[in-house]
């Protein structure tokens, strides 16, 4: 790991939203490649984090100010991004969000992002989404695809909750739906009647590829 991505990971570690936006601004103007910097700087910190949350060494205030600087270094990266992919057609229509309940955003956040720098038109409905605003914006914009992110193992059942939704409603047969999220397992994908699971932004746009036949 260079110097400038270990320290992206302490700043976020340290929870210092300020530095860590610094390093970041720095690892672009030393070349580095943006999903190399969330990568291998930011996601590396935020597990830290996680795993000290759970060790009982931080606490919720701890989470709150590691997410700010996590979150503020994304403002920074997803224009570039963008940038990166500005030419590619859509290669279709996606809706995406948190489900009910679960207010994680980041990961969620930067699926998106992903999807929409590799070419698909991506409305995201944001963290805390309700299972019939799901259904309304899957149906008003006859969408391809429907990410749903759960980060806790209580929020992931409201994924099967949402298909179970696009049944009652008559839409399941038109619209894909991916499933993500650290709890979320292949098993789980199955067991819920989810066309495909992804464990990060990188396999959440190949498997968005080859869900819209791409
Ligand atoms: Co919370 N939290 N949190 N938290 N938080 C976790 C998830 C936890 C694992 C921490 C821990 O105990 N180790 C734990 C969940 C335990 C469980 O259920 N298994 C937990 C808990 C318990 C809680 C609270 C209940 C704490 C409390 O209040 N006592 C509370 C819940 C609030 C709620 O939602 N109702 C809570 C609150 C928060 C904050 C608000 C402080 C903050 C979120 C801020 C925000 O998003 N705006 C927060 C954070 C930051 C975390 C950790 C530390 C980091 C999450 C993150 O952003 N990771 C997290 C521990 C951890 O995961 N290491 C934790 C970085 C992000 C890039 O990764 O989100 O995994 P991730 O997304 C990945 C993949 O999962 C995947 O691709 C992404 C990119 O690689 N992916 C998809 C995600 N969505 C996808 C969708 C797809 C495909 C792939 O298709 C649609």
């Amino acid at each position: 790991m260079t110097d400038i991505l270990s320290k992206i990971t302490q700043s976020i570690d340290e929870g210092d939203p300020e530095a860590c936006v610094e390093y970041t601004r720095k690892a672009l103007e030393e070349g580095l490649e943006p999903m190399t910097i969330i990568e291998q700087g930011l996601v590396p910190g935020m597990d830290l984090v996680g795993k000290k949350f759970e060790e009982g060494e931080y606490f919720l205030p701890n989470l709150i100010i590691s997410a700010t600087g996590m979150k503020d270094a994304m403002e920074l990266l997803e224009p570039q991004l963008h940038a990166r992919n500005q030419e590619v057609r859509s290669r279709g229509r996606v809706v995406i969000g948190t489900v009910s309940g679960d207010i994680h955003e980041i990961g969620k956040s930067l699926v998106a992002t992903m999807l929409a720098a590799n070419g698909f038109q991506v409305h995201d409905l944001g963290a805390d989404v309700l299972v019939e605003e799901f259904v309304k914006k899957v149906k008003e914009l006859d969408a391809d695809l429907l990410g749903l992110s759960a980060l806790l193992t209580t929020t992931m059942p409201v994924q099967q909750e949402v298909i179970e939704a696009l049944k009652a409603a008559g839409l399941r047969a038109k619209v894909k739906v991916m499933v993500g999220g650290a709890p979320v397992t292949r098993g789980w994908a199955e067991e819920i009647g989810a066309d495909g699971s992804a464990e990060d932004a990188i396999g959440a746009v190949v498997l968005a590829n080859k869900l819209v036949g791409g």
